[in-house]
């Protein structure tokens, strides 16, 4: 029996353990970096224990640091969660060491997966269908050569002891061989100080599906179900299922018993993965064994009711496993899809900054959230930038499906850019819901799951940004006794009785100039949005009203941004201030219209001396005075427009050369 576990880790997974461990009475104790001081792990967990700086090195990979915590705290067993320790066989032998409990497998089972061809070799002996190849001691290039000339090409050559696709080659002709094998070894050499190199047929469309096994301490042996992993992105998951679809029942029997043979064959303890490729005729190969829980448990889970990490505690406490092979019923289908803070449009690149607003679909026996952020927390560039994993449920593959597009369209998250609206491309790919998946996927479908804007959708949604700022500033500006007798949103407005409001926004590199003005009709308001010819108003359950044609559209205001979560997605606007863009514009040295207007006022001409900080010209723009100032001391050299002249968005005022310091 497990009575206090320290949690190794941090974010959405150390939550989850947190969780599962407090309803089974045992106590917790969370251990934090300084970034992590006010993480939710932290303040969900009993007791914590700040182990070092903000960086991973300083922190949760520090073995030594995280062993004192659970003695100080009087930890009986680690859960390493996943990533950091969790695979590490030197943190798992320590621990043995210090008396405490590795809520994970014995360390000669991390051993003998830590080499591909060492783990092939013992698959094989176990009766494990392999990929046919070579995984021998022999390294020479000619016998390689000659092993993948018996095979045939293509053949894809793969560091021994690597991950993540890096040492990898497919070599399609005897001509590209040597070269291949040459950068390979390079490679692998660089990024895992071993350049071991193995052969394998390669399998050209395959899927990955993965087996979810079990084993007690008293060599009981089960296997629950698979997970569809296919759809990745260089390498990194993306979107999972369990089961995998159209998978028949005897191949979910035959890839089982032969997992369970794996995990045997090995003296596995604990939740292991067995990894497999699979091909188009349903013929499975083994690929690898991961010996941690995995990221995406959740979604077996959910199809068979068990909860993973209260196994993981009870075996590693000694129990039995709770139930035999016989006793695993499945139900229905899970999809699991991961919120990374990144952008999709530009390469994937992280996103960093304070979660300014994070709200999620609201959880239920179809949807669960599992997260390790709130509100006001910030995604830094320490860790893995993950916000959130939506996992959703249904009785089948189809209404599963929708449940993720609803899910997926109810994440509004403001503050960091995210990957959700890439997610729901791919979830409403015709592809991916024929199941037609494969490891090549995302490749193959690229274009189609590049954002595509309409026209019409970005206009709506930009009307309805320009009437939540026009009604955020009225709000903030005016928080009068008439707020709560004027219909909503118009606070404000009848008290000074302007005419028109004004509101600039920024999309991209388009900045929209627009005139809003004020209509009531019985006790409603709406404005027009003259610019865009689009009358709006917004509701208080989240919908508004466009041209007469009610939507969802939830509006999130920011100092800086307007973003519009509606039906087709997130559209975000960033709120212009001509004053910022004028200093930044003088900064930068060039003196052009922050935005269209009029110019009012001229005051130098080509060839005067000029002080910094000199007004030189005065422009008028949505009712305002702006005052285009010299950045520097210099010398006028030409004025291209006269007072009275319209001039547009970045446009060149005046050109000044520079004095010399
Ligand atoms: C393969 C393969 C095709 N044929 N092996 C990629 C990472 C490493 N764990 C094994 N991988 C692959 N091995 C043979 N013989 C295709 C892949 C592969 C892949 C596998 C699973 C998930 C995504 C993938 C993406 C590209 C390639």
């Amino acid at each position: 029996m497990i009575n206090k576990v320290l949690i190794a880790n941090r974010g959405e997974i150390a939550c989850r353990i947190i969780h599962t461990a407090k309803e089974m009475g045992i106590k917790t104790v969370a251990v934090y970096s300084d970034a992590d001081r006010n993480a939710q792990h932290v303040l969900q967990a009993d007791e914590a224990v700040h182990i070092g700086g903000s960086a991973s090195a300083d922190s949760y990979l520090r073995a030594e640091r995280i062993i004192e915590a659970a003695q100080r705290t009087g930890a009986d067993a680690v859960h390493p969660g996943y990533g950091f320790l969790s695979e590490n066989e030197t943190f798992a032998e320590a621990l043995a060491h210090a008396g405490l409990i590795f809520v994970g497998p014995p360390v000669a089972a991390i051993q003998a997966m830590g080499s591909k061809s060492a783990a092939k070799t013992i698959m094989e002996k176990a009766g494990v269908p392999l990929v046919p190849g070579y995984h021998g001691d022999d390294q020479s290039d000619a016998l390689l050569r000659a092993e993948t000339e018996k095979m045939g090409y293509p053949v894809l050559l793969k560091a021994a002891y690597g991950g993540g696709g890096k040492g990898m080659r497919i070599v399609n002709s005897a001509a590209e061989f040597d070269e291949a094998l040459a950068s390979a070894r390079r490679e692998a050499k660089a990024a895992f100080s071993n350049d071991k190199m193995l052969v394998e047929k390669y399998i050209r469309q395959p899927r990955h599906v993965e087996i979810q096994v079990f084993c007690d301490q008293h060599g009981n042996a089960l296997y629950l179900a698979e997970r569809d992993c296919s759809v990745q992105r260089r390498h990194q998951k993306v979107i999972e299922e369990a089961p995998a679809p159209g998978l028949s029942a005897e191949t979910r029997k035959a890839m089982g018993e032969s997992a369970v043979r794996a995990a045997q064959a090995i003296d596995y303890v604990g939740a292991g993965t067995v990894e497999f490729l699979l091909d188009a005729d349903e013929n499975f190969y083994f690929m690898e064994m991961n010996t941690r829980l995995q990221v995406e448990h959740p979604v077996t889970e959910l199809i068979t009711g068990i909860d993973l990490v209260d196994w993981q505690l009870r075996v590693a406490g000694g129990e039995a496993l709770p139930l035999q092979q016989d006793e695993i019923e499945l139900d229905g289908h899970a999809f699991e899809a991961r919120i990374y803070a990144e952008n999709a449009d530009d390469n994937f690149m992280p996103s960093t900054g304070v979660l300014k607003h994070l709200a999620f679909p609201a959880e239920s026996p179809y949807v669960r959230i599992d997260t390790g952020v709130v509100q006001g927390d910030e995604v830094t560039t320490y860790y893995d930038p993950m916000i959130a994993k939506l996992i959703v449920w249904d009785e089948d593959r189809d209404s599963a499906l929708r449940r993720l597009q609803l899910a997926l369209r109810d994440t509004h998250i403001v503050g960091v850019t995210t990957n959700t609206d890439y997610l729901h491309r791919i979830a409403s790919h015709p592809e991916f819901k024929k199941a037609n998946v494969s490891t090549h996927f995302i490749e193959e479908y690229q274009s189609d799951l590049a954002t595509q804007r309409h026209e019409a959708e970005v206009l709506d949604a930009l009307a309805i940004a320009a009437v939540a700022s026009v009604q955020h500033d009225l709000d903030v500006t005016d928080p009068s006794p008439w707020a709560a007798s004027t219909a909503p949103g118009l606070n404000g407005w009848q008290m000074n009785s302007p005419a028109q409001r004004f509101v600039a926004l920024r999309n991209g590199e388009d900045l929209h100039q627009l005139t809003l003005s004020a209509m009531v009709h019985s006790g409603s308001a709406s404005f027009m949005v003259e610019e865009l010819q689009r009358e709006v108003s917004l509701n208080t359950d989240q919908t508004a009203v466009v041209q007469g044609r009610r939507l969802g559209a939830q509006t999130v205001i920011t100092d800086t941004e307007v973003v519009v979560f509606t039906a087709e997605g997130r559209y975000a606007f960033e709120r212009f201030d001509p004053l910022a863009e004028l200093a930044h514009e003088e900064e930068a040295g060039t003196m052009t219209a922050p935005m269209n207007g009029t110019i009012v006022a001229v005051n130098v001409a080509a060839g005067d001396a000029v002080k910094e900080g000199q007004a030189l010209v005065v422009m008028e723009a949505m009712k305002m005075e702006y005052t285009i100032r010299a950045p520097f001391d210099g010398t006028v050299e030409q004025v291209f427009f006269q007072a009275g002249e319209l001039v547009s968005d970045g446009a060149e005022l005046v050109s000044l050369s520079e004095h010399d310091a």
